[in-house]
């Protein structure tokens, strides 16, 4: 069986890592991003026993880097096949009018425009060879706003957008575009979102069964394992306990 590659972005932590771990005990060639080099060197020394690892240290906000890492990947890791955009994050929770423009920059910054950076890089190698798969994470905040959340929902229906948009673009060239909108996931995501602040990353999760990282690997795993024909094209997922952005049952 031919071995594909991957890039994943952000891969040090949740959604990204569960999805290198799974990927590398199937086979899969990995090419592993962050911002983080001392977790990429650590991912990179634990999956090296089961496939072959390549790692690229560059923030997704930054084009010129974004560009200049893709370019500079060894032959042997040159032809992408699978184009995880995973790198993304909530900053602040705060109603509009008490909103930080600098949450707002970091949340615009890095889960749009550096999707589209990162994309733009790697797509000429899928176009050459009519062949590649991109998966982009949206979130059920691209198809549901909720309070205090406007510019994060905001960034994911861009994403959701430009996930339709290249799917139709890119229609008939052989590459497959799709994206998975997660629910709440027990991740680093909140202790980003409240900067640092873990009992108030804690409560996001408590009193009720999140998905768990590995939950959104193995949906990206069946997406990316489907025969040519199948592209999953919008997928929502959510722990049985939540019913909407806003709706978790909670027990306390
Ligand atoms: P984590 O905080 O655990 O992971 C976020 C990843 O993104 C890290 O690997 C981080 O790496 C990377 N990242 C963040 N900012 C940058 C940047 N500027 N440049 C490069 N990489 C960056 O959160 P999740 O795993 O939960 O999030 C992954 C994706 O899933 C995000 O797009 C998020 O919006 C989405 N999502 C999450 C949900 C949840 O409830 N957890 C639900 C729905 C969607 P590093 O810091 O090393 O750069
Ligand atoms: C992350 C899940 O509900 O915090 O996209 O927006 S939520």
């Amino acid at each position: 069986m031919t071995v594909k590659t991957a890039l994943i972005t952000g891969a040090t932590s949740g959604i990204g890592l569960a999805t290198a771990q799974l990927f590398s005990k199937n086979n899969i060639r990995l090419i592993l991003c962050g911002r983080r080099k001392d977790r990429l060197d650590a991912i990179q020394k634990e999956l090296s026993k089961f496939t072959e690892v390549h790692t690229l240290t560059f923030d997704v906000r930054n084009k010129n880097e974004v560009i200049k890492n893709v370019k500079s990947l060894p032959k042997s890791f040159s032809k992408i096949d699978i184009l995880v955009n995973n790198a993304g994050n909530a900053h602040g929770l705060d109603n509009f009018q008490e909103g930080s423009i600098d949450d707002w920059d970091a949340m615009i910054d890095i889960n749009v425009k550096g999707l589209l950076y990162v994309t733009k890089a790697v797509l000429p190698g899928m176009l050459e060879k009519n062949s590649g798969h991109i998966i982009n994470i949206g979130s059920t905040a691209a198809k549901e706003v909720y309070p205090k959340g406007s510019v994060y929902c905001a960034s994911k229906a861009a994403v959701d957008s430009i996930n339709q948009g290249l799917r139709i673009d890119l229609n008939g060239t052989g590459i497959k575009v799709g994206a998975i909108h997660p629910g709440l996931v027990k991740t680093e995501f909140s202790e980003v979102r409240f900067k640092g602040n873990k009992d108030r990353a804690d409560k996001v999760y408590d009193g009720y069964q999140p998905l768990l990282p590995q939950d959104i690997a193995e949906i990206i795993y069946f997406a990316i394992t489907r025969p040519k024909h199948v592209n999953i094209a919008d997928l929502v997922v959510m722990s049985i306990d939540q019913a909407s952005s806003t709706i978790v049952n909670k027990k306390q």
